[in-house]
């Protein structure tokens, strides 16, 4: 006698005895029969038991109003005779739906459900009557069905939305011959790196310029996402390299897949991946680059199914399971990574019209808002299980900083209509200012770290992007302290370029001290790093953008010069060990954010203001420029994919 073989049926499989056919053929008839009887039985208990729980449990769509108090949603497509209201620069849908609409669709529904359940019930009578191989040959036909279908859906064009008018993404050419050529080197500096990383590293996420080959970290999993590629898109478009920009497209198109087995950063590779895609899109106006960020953005929804909502750092993007990283205080997310979300999130919404995106980083809000706040300062970890803060450590720079740069950024990009975000930042920067802010004796103001009751006196490399986001945030600041935060911006870029001027090398530690008669100077071995980070010159150039003070330039020139001179191999741009040391060993690394942002800054502070115009563009905190929606400011025909 054979083993039982399993029967499929409705996605369980049972168990049928096969007693063979020639010697028992009345006894296998009859126990058949018997077994379709009892099948059809289960069958119909199951769909009695569906329509019990549709009449009977609570409808859940009433429950879901209650959730957050978040039933607004945006929807991006300008369609205001549908009932929905426009606020600020978004459309809103969702409030006031007429009870009597509301009824007719649950009948609608109601009648759907019955009619589907009825044919299924005819469908399952049917397959009993047919062999079990013509059933399986019907099932796999289902299912190729269905991953075509997938697959079509996958790479359909989203429909049009209407663009924002895309101002100065072709302009910025210096009329003065020495800024025109300081400009050139730059761009020169870019080709290099590309140009290595295309001979050396193609695909793989970053290069390892010495040894001329891929290298990977764990923050993009263990595949070949081509992260340099899709973060130096838009570097590459601005500064007019548009073969290099096309082969990134070509490879993107052809190669880039998320359907893998791989454990990436939620934070990363939304700052990187989707907002490096998302940039690309909108200056190039290619529909490849859309496409790809809203699978990606799918991908990395499985994360936020915590019991608060507040996302794992880390997802597989094949299985959706989602965790945190090890080290971080009692199995905590971080501050810095699930607040960074909010500029990617809302442009998914806008460009797909899903709100399910906007919603995700809206919940994150609401939740924070409503916690309570040692001292007014957020914390950098919170548990995403209890909702509660973990370690209370709060720091502008590594961990937290970006979160406050996204307050901000929000109400930018809702061209400042978003005035929640304005207000939480307002509140966190003015906690900061009480209680982590100091100048040293030698006079150098710093942002220390709050840790467990007590300041820190110490500023990462990381933290000197907050000069450039005071000045950012000058304007609308509350009580009209405009001048007091472009003062403060300025505090800290003199601080930071002290902190790369009393070096050797000219660039800047990793971290620098305010203590003990040290200024502004790193005191541990492991701190003394420079890897190519963009902060300090992308305060210089926010600086720049608001002051013109030509010392910014003068700036960012040095570390040009610095770079080119101490960081350049022939393979590439490499990170070095030590920036006290005369003769500095290379970590042979060259980070797909230099070609994103540190090059990106330094053309840009070379270049005239007209080059993506503050007003019309926010950068992401990865250097990627999305721009200030408003649909009073909107175009179909703006974008090159609609004209
Ligand atoms: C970049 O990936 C981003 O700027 C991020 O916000 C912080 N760190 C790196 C660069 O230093």
């Amino acid at each position: 006698m054979s083993a039982p073989a399993l029967l499929p049926l409705a996605g369980r499989r049972l168990p049928a005895l096969n007693l063979g056919a020639s010697s028992f053929p009345h006894h296998r008839a009859t126990l058949r029969l018997s077994e379709k009887f009892i099948l059809l039985l289960i069958l119909s208990a199951f769909i009695t038991l569906c329509f019990g729980a549709f009449f009977f449990l609570p409808d859940s769509s009433k429950h879901k109003r209650f959730d957050l108090g978040l039933e607004d949603v945006l929807i991006p497509h300008v369609d205001t005779s549908k009932g929905g209201k426009q606020l600020g620069g978004f459309l809103i849908h969702g409030q006031g739906h007429d009870e009597h609409r509301h009824r007719e669709e649950e009948e609608r529904l109601r009648n759907k459900i019955r009619a589907d359940h009825e044919k299924a019930l005819e469908e399952a009578k049917e397959k009993l009557k047919k062999s079990r191989d013509e059933i399986q040959a019907e099932i796999q036909t289902e299912k190729n069905k269905v991953v075509q279908e997938l697959k079509k859906k996958d790479s359909k064009p989203l429909p049009p939305v209407p663009l924002p008018n895309l101002v100065g993404i072709n302009s910025g050419e210096p009329a003065d011959p020495d800024i025109r050529e300081k400009r050139n080197k730059i761009k020169e500096m870019m080709k290099h790196a590309w140009d290595n990383y295309r001979q050396y590293g193609w695909g793989h996420n970053e290069l390892k310029p010495i040894a001329r080959k891929g290298h990977s970290t764990n923050i993009f999993g263990n595949s070949q996402m081509g992260a340099t590629i899709v973060d130096a898109l838009d570097t590459l478009y601005i500064m007019g390299l548009h073969d290099e920009f096309r082969e990134g497209q070509e490879w993107i198109d052809k190669n880039l897949d998320f359907s893998v087995n791989s454990e990436v950063s939620v934070f990363e590779v939304n700052i990187r991946f989707i907002g490096g895609l998302l940039a690309a899109y909108y200056l190039s106006g290619q529909e490849v680059f859309k496409i790809k960020a809203v699978q990606l953005a799918g991908k990395l929804l499985p994360a936020f199914n915590t019991p608060t909502g507040i996302p794992w750092a880390m997802v597989n993007l094949k299985s959706g399971v989602g965790r945190n990283w090890g080290w971080a205080s009692a199995g905590s997310s971080i501050l810095a990574e699930f607040g960074t979300l909010h500029m990617e999130f809302v442009h998914l919404s806008y460009l797909t019209g899903d709100p399910v995106y906007y919603n995700k980083v809206m919940h994150i809000r609401k939740l924070l808002q409503k916690m309570d706040r040692p001292n007014g300062l957020y914390p950098n970890y919170l548990n995403p299980r209890t909702g509660r803060w973990g370690q209370h450590h709060t720091s502008v720079g590594g961990l937290g900083d970006s979160f406050y740069e996204y307050l901000l950024k929000a109400w930018l990009m809702s061209d400042k209509t978003d005035t929640e975000a304005r207000k939480m930042y307002d509140d966190a920067i003015e906690a900061i200012e009480k209680h982590l802010i100091r100048k040293s004796n030698g006079g150098l103001t710093f942002i220390g770290e709050w840790k467990n009751g007590h300041l820190e006196r110490k500023m990462g490399h990381l933290t000197c992007f907050a000069g450039g986001m005071f000045a950012l945030g000058a304007d609308g600041s509350r009580d009209d302290k405009a001048g007091h935060y472009l003062q403060l911006g300025a505090e800290i870029a003199h601080t930071c370029h002290e902190s790369y001027d009393r070096t050797t090398l000219k660039l800047g530690p990793e971290a620098f001290k305010f203590d003990g008669g040290v200024e502004a100077v790193a005191v541990r071995q492991n701190e003394k790093y420079y890897i190519l980070r963009p902060e300090v010159i992308e305060t210089y150039w926010y600086m720049w953008r608001f002051t013109h003070d030509p010392k910014y330039r003068q700036w960012g020139w040095e570390a040009t010069q610095a770079i080119d001179k101490y960081c350049r191999v022939s393979g590439g741009f490499s990170g070095v060990k030590d920036v006290y040391s005369s003769s500095p060993t290379y970590d042979d690394v060259q980070q797909s954010f230099f070609l994103a942002e540190t090059l990106k800054y330094l053309y840009l502070l070379f270049s005239n203001d007209d080059l993506l115009p503050l007003d019309n563009w926010v950068f992401n905190t990865e250097a990627h420029p999305l721009p200030v929606l408003h649909l009073a400011n909107t175009t179909l025909s703006g974008n090159p994919a609609y004209r």
